[in-house]
């Protein structure tokens, strides 16, 4: 476990190299009209070592930012149709706080200053700014942009780990079925759905008898192999959209939506015999179940997993390797 602990905090600081390198290498994007304004930009920018894509209008902006996702762009205020202010709103409201949006005049005003800085720049700069403060401010952009798309690259994978760390939660590690809290999950989602269009939905309960036996004989480990074959056995035998779960050490739960009462029965019985010829390698098993359906009376899905729970204890009772309603 160390070696493979080591290998993945490698990996992931690869990765987190690549992220770093593929925001340095991203061009910055210089939009306006006039193209003599571009060029004179490019001249600056190039020999400091940045990469720049231009666009002459707004649209061209916005095509361009979704075919390359440059990250800081320097945007003309004063352009034809829809001017720098207007796209940098757009910008803005289209992709949030992940662009670095400088906006650029010929001429230096606090009040335009202001007022770039209201509609959503960074940064606002006059373009006669010297070089050496350009690049000073460009330096300041990228690290402010790495530092959010580390910061969303690190996002993405809480929520990735997150989404995996909830499934987890919700099932059986030895069958791979639903566990106890799925199983609750699964109800609670389907139940008042099932009220509410007075639909059918049936509960089978299922138990292994003498299981204690077939673990004293055969061992813990065969034990488990036939708690995993059942379980296979019940994904094999229910319908797609069905919930399985195993509820208890050898107690199992099938909920059937759409499903009556016979039909639940007949699917419980099918199991029986099944689970009778598991495998030519593992013990011999029988199981009991106990079947319930929703009817009017019952209001909770505790009270139906009550019922097929008491004609589950009925099976028992009357000898085991049976099926109950
Ligand atoms: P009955 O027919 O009345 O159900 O008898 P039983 O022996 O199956 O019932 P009991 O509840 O006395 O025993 C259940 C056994 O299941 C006891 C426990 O050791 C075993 N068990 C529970 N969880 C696991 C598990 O994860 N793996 C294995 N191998 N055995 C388990
Ligand atoms: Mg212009
Ligand atoms: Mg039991
Ligand atoms: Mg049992």
């Amino acid at each position: 476990p160390g070696l493979e602990n080591l290998e993945s905090i490698r990996n992931t600081l690869m990765r987190l190299r690549e992220d770093h390198q593929d925001i340095r290498n991203k061009p910055l994007l210089l939009v306006d009209d006039q193209a003599g304004d571009r060029a004179l930009l490019q001249r600056t920018l190039e020999p400091a070592g940045y990469q720049t894509l231009q666009a002459s209008t707004a649209d061209e902006a916005f095509t361009i930012i979704y075919k390359n996702s440059p990250r800081i762009i320097l945007l003309d205020w004063v352009m034809p149709e829809i001017d720098g202010l207007d796209l940098c709103r757009r910008l803005r409201r289209e992709f949030g706080p992940r662009l670095y949006i400088i906006i650029l005049t010929a001429h230096y005003d606090q009040s335009y200053a202001v007022e770039a800085l209201q509609a959503g720049a960074n940064d606002y700069l006059s373009k006669t700014i010297s070089r050496s403060v350009l690049l000073a401010k460009l330096a300041v952009a990228q690290q402010i942009v790495e530092f959010i798309s580390s910061l969303e690259s690190n996002c993405e994978k809480l929520i990735h780990q997150n989404n995996s760390l909830q499934s987890m939660a919700m099932k059986d590690a030895l069958t791979g079925l639903a566990n106890r809290r799925g199983a609750d999950e699964f109800l609670k989602q389907h139940w008042s759905n099932a009220l509410r269009s007075q639909s059918i939905l049936s509960c089978i309960m299922i138990d292994i008898d003498y299981f204690k036996q077939i673990n004293d004989q055969h061992g813990h480990d065969q034990g488990d192999l036939v708690l995993e074959a059942m379980g296979k056995l019940l994904l094999e035998t229910s319908r797609v959209g069905d919930l399985t779960a195993r509820v208890g050490g050898e107690e199992f739960m099938i909920v059937c939506l759409q499903c009556q009462l016979t039909d639940a029965a007949a699917l419980a019985e099918r199991i029986r015999r099944k689970a009778m010829s598991l495998s030519d390698k593992l013990p011999p098993i029988t199981i009991s179940a106990g079947v319930a359906e929703l009817t009017e009376d019952i209001t909770d899905s505790e009270t139906l997993m009550r019922a097929a729970d008491q004609a589950l204890l009925e099976a028992k009772r009357n000898g085991r390797n049976q099926v109950i309603c």
